[in-house]
């Protein structure tokens, strides 16, 4: 979509349609290509209200002007990045297992990801499928907001929705979609009519993470 030109006229049609966050991956992209394109993405963002996230190139994402920045387990670390963008920028972490999820909640991290879920051909080397048990468990244990990640599709978005994931990323299932567009909308219309069986009564809005002075307006609450 990046090099065929229809990458952002797709986007704003994303962003007027309701998605709420874009994060851009261009780690294999030359500076060249990433620059415009990024500069493109926060024109197009900031104009919608979305919010604007570079994969985890926190010197990207400040020369960007983004909203904030994803970091992998392996990338720079959280603290790190704090100091580089400071206080009122968002920093998203990767995780894969109840230990990341866990040590997550002590750094300064506004939310995290969880997966990949099912199996996923996007990402090169990923880590082994964590399923929706750990869906489940992040949602039940995590203050911060969970977005579940990896191999979702229209077909078994449901299933993620039952473990309480309320945000999801994802790629191939709209970049390689007959119509992005209307796959998007879809996405962001069963998360919003989603109402889970026997719902519990939602669990109290998490509080502030201290260690996270920016915040996020991510959805916060897991039912559970
Ligand atoms: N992290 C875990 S899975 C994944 C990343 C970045 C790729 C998700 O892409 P897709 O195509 O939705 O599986």
């Amino acid at each position: 979509m990046l090099r065929d030109g229809t990458f952002l006229p797709f986007l704003e049609k994303a962003v007027v349609s309701g998605v709420r966050i874009v994060q851009l991956r261009g780690k294999s992209l030359p500076e060249d290509v990433v620059v415009p394109v990024g500069m493109h993405v926060r024109r197009l963002t900031r104009a919608h209200g979305a919010a604007f996230i570079v994969n985890d190139r926190v010197d990207l994402a400040v020369r960007l002007e983004a909203d904030g920045v994803h970091l992998g387990q392996g990338d720079a670390s959280p603290e790190e990045a704090r100091s580089e963008l400071g206080p009122g920028r968002l920093i998203g972490l990767s995780t894969h297992n109840r230990r990341q999820i866990a040590a997550a909640q002590d750094r300064p991290v506004d939310y995290i990801g969880v997966g990949p879920v099912y199996s996923t051909t996007t990402k090169e080397n990923p880590d082994p499928e964590v399923g929706l048990a750990l869906i489940e468990w992040a949602c039940r244990n995590s203050a911060l907001p969970v977005v579940a990640i990896g191999g979702i599709t229209l077909e078994n978005l449901e299933p993620v929705l039952r473990a309480g994931a309320r945000n999801v990323a994802v790629v191939s299932a709209i970049g390689r979609s007959a119509d992005p567009l209307a796959t998007t909308r879809a996405f962001i219309r069963r998360i919003a009519a989603f109402q889970p069986k026997n719902a519990p009564e939602p669990r109290e809005t998490a509080a502030p993470n201290p260690a996270s002075p920016g915040g996020t307006d991510l959805v916060r609450e897991c039912p559970g």
